[in-house]
């Protein structure tokens, strides 16, 4: 059986997520943040050097990133029904964005989160980092538009993956400025496979807002 290496509040909630929608059976090896430094417990270590999540086991195979492990999913248990094949319209199109969330999304984000930290010492380096958040959060949206997903006209793996960033600016009031990406974020987070993924997977800061 597929087994996840599931840290709280990270990357690996939309690991679940796709292995709801592709209805697979799977295990959850779950790891908790530490409440001051926020990283992840060394035991994650021990299941693979960078000691990151999400990591996924299938039989021989070990997948340490989860553009990686999305695509491996959906190649596997897909029958086609999550990924747009070599040839197919919209091929490239959900290539570029399966690798754009973790490619070019999530770094303005990494970096805002980081030097915040820094206090007053990372103040120059914010009106960039903003600068580059709009600049990819517009690029995102115009991109998107008024369509339902970002590829093919249906969920795909290029939608697993963007849903981790989106959902973290969103968590923080972050997409005022973009409303179809907030509805976007919306409609994950009302489809049944998210909701039953959250189930499974315990806490998460950044699903849908408890009423
Ligand atoms: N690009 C990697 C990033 C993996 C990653 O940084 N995971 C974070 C959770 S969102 C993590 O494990 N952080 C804990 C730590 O660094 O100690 C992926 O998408 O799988």
């Amino acid at each position: 059986m597929i087994k996840v290496h599931h840290l709280n509040n990270s990357r690996s909630q939309r690991i679940l997520w796709f292995l709801e929608e592709l209805g697979v059976e799977y295990e959850i090896i779950n790891y908790t943040r530490d409440l001051e430094t926020n990283l992840a417990p060394d035991s994650l270590k021990e299941v693979h050097p960078l000691g990151k999540s999400p990591v996924i086991e299938d039989g021989d195979v070990k997948i340490a990133e989860s553009g990686a492990a999305t695509e491996y999913l959906a190649h596997t248990y897909g029958n086609g029904e999550f990924s747009i094949a070599p040839g197919e319209a919209d091929h490239w199109t959900y290539v570029e964005w399966l690798h754009y969330a973790e490619g070019s999304l999530m770094l303005p984000l990494l970096l805002r989160l980081y030097t915040s930290r820094l206090g007053e010492a990372g103040e120059p380096l914010a009106p960039r980092i903003q600068s580059e958040i709009a600049n990819h959060f517009t690029y995102t949206a115009q991109s998107l538009g008024d369509k339902e997903f970002f590829a093919g006209g249906k969920l795909t793996g290029a939608d697993i993956q963007m849903s981790f960033p989106l959902e973290a600016m969103h968590a923080q009031g972050g997409l005022a400025h973009w409303p179809n990406l907030a509805a976007y974020v919306d409609r994950i987070h009302a489809r049944p496979a998210y909701l039953r993924a959250l189930e499974r997977g315990g806490d998460y800061a950044m699903g849908p807002k408890k009423a």
